[in-house]
């Protein structure tokens, strides 16, 4: 701990001594200390050492209408006088989880009417899980239990989301995946695809996914799972062949598909879905983050009626959460939707910020580190390389955490995926603040630079 700042050293204290942190080494961050966030505004979050940061990452890909909106802070906190808890079993709801159904309804796909509420996006794969494997029960087919997901793909931490997501280091904790859960191959041409061409690699990795189906068995398989953009594992853009070649194969077996839109939903690509981006036509797709912008936790899955016709023949489904569609989750997210649809957020994504951001970001591939610059929506991957030609990487270097620590020590949270540098900054960013965004980025692309030639 190096801090000068007692108030920032009595904090860190309080950490070392009494908390366990997510995705942390807890004896390394002992050491280390936090960094600590105190508040924030629009695209900028502020540290106990006065430092203002320019948040290129929405939080964790969540805060997407900006820090320090009164309006959520005002909805919450009348929720919470009016009906601070009520839940939804045994025959009972409350009106704003009924409202927030009809709201998210009004902006998924078409036929996308019912939504089952979750506390986090990880529990939404899970009720997922369940409820694919009960849906083909009840159409007699209990057979058809094996889900069907992508190596590097995120669908949260709890047994099922970590068994669904494909990242190996969360596999080798805790004995997973479990049982009726296998991976296909992802569609990450940068780092995967070899002497191919990006459109000759998109074939080859959605055919992974008829291949698996005929391994596994059809009668055998519930579900294939997919993030529209994987987010955590690198925003990975699927080369263009992809998802055009995945609908083919989906269209010629009876199997569910669902788009996991945790990353995805509620405007990050420019559309109100990934799914509708990409045209996917899901018949299940997990929401959280965006859903809320994070101000309070609230995940769910949202089901096409098809699938809920079926379900409703199938009696009692004994599954749900204490904070299934918590009221004061429930109003923060309707002001939430409010405020996109209200501001047309998405819709400036679409017309203004995204093709603005993806311009500027494009022009670091100039820089000698720089192998490749892709992006969608909100939503950017810088690849760091040795040689941009053959896309060789750093060995042993750690190039994305070195650039991890410069940016952070010159304001700009950009995330590292090895040495993939990562970015999905708030909806609401301006013009103004994607130049800022961009010029920090460059310059620490220098510093890396420099750093390894050092
Ligand atoms: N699906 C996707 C696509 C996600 O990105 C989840 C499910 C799980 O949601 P909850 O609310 O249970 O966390 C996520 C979460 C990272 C990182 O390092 C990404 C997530 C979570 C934690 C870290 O980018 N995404």
């Amino acid at each position: 701990m190096t801090s000068n700042n007692p108030q920032t050293r009595e904090w860190q204290a309080l950490s070392s001594d009494y908390h366990l942190a997510p995705f942390s080494d807890f004896k390394q961050l002992k050491e280390k200390g936090p960094r600590i966030i105190t508040h924030a505004k629009g695209v900028y979050l502020w540290d106990s050492e006065g430092n203002k940061i320019l948040d290129g990452m929405a939080g964790l890909w969540c805060v997407a209408v900006g820090y320090g909106r009164d309006e959520l802070a005002d909805a919450a906190s009348k929720q919470m006088r009016e009906l601070p808890y009520y839940n939804l079993f045994f025959q009972t709801a409350h009106p704003p989880v009924l409202e927030l159904a009809k709201v998210i309804a009004d902006v998924a796909p078409e036929g996308m009417n019912h939504v089952f509420f979750t506390g986090s996006g990880s529990e939404g794969n899970d009720t997922m899980l369940r409820m694919v494997r009960h849906y083909w029960a009840i159409k007699g087919q209990p057979k058809k239990k094996v889900i069907i997901s992508r190596k590097n793909g995120y669908h949260g931490s709890t047994v099922a989301g970590a068994s669904l997501g494909g990242m190996t280091y969360m596999h080798e904790q805790g004995d997973l995946p479990i049982p009726g859960i296998v991976h296909i191959a992802q569609p990450y041409w940068f780092g995967e695809g070899g002497d191919m061409t990006p459109d000759e690699f998109g074939i080859w990795a959605a055919n992974q996914l008829e291949e698996k189906i005929l391994e596994v068995g059809v009668d055998n398989v519930g579900a294939f799972i997919a993030e529209p953009i994987q987010g955590a594992g690198g925003v990975i853009i699927p080369p263009d062949t992809y998802w055009p070649r995945i609908k083919e194969i989906l269209a010629k077996y009876d199997i569910l598909f669902v788009a996991d839109e945790v990353i995805c939903g509620f405007g990050r690509t420019g559309e109100w879905f990934g799914s509708d981006f990409y045209d996917l036509k899901p018949h299940m797709m997990t929401i959280a983050k965006g859903l809320t912008s994070g101000y309070i936790p609230m995940g769910g899955l949202i089901v096409h009626d098809d699938v809920v016709e079926v379900l409703n023949e199938g009696g009692d489904f004994n599954h749900g959460f204490t904070y299934s569609g918590h009221p004061v989750a429930a109003a923060v997210a309707l002001e939430n939707i409010r405020i996109l649809r209200d501001e047309k957020i998405v819709e400036r994504v679409r017309t203004e910020t995204a093709p603005y951001l993806q311009k500027r970001l494009r022009e670091l591939s100039d820089h000698p580190l720089v192998g490749e610059v892709r992006g969608v929506g909100l939503l950017g991957a810088i690849e760091l390389v040795q040689d941009k030609a053959t896309r060789k990487r750093y060995e042993g270097k750690g190039v994305g955490m070195i650039c991890r620590t410069f940016c952070f020590e010159n304001g700009l949270i950009m995330r590292a995926v090895g040495d993939t540098m990562i970015i999905a900054p708030p909806l609401v960013i301006t013009p103004a603040e994607i130049d800022e965004l961009v010029t920090k980025a460059r310059k620490c692309l220098d510093l890396t630079l420099s750093a390894l030639q050092g």
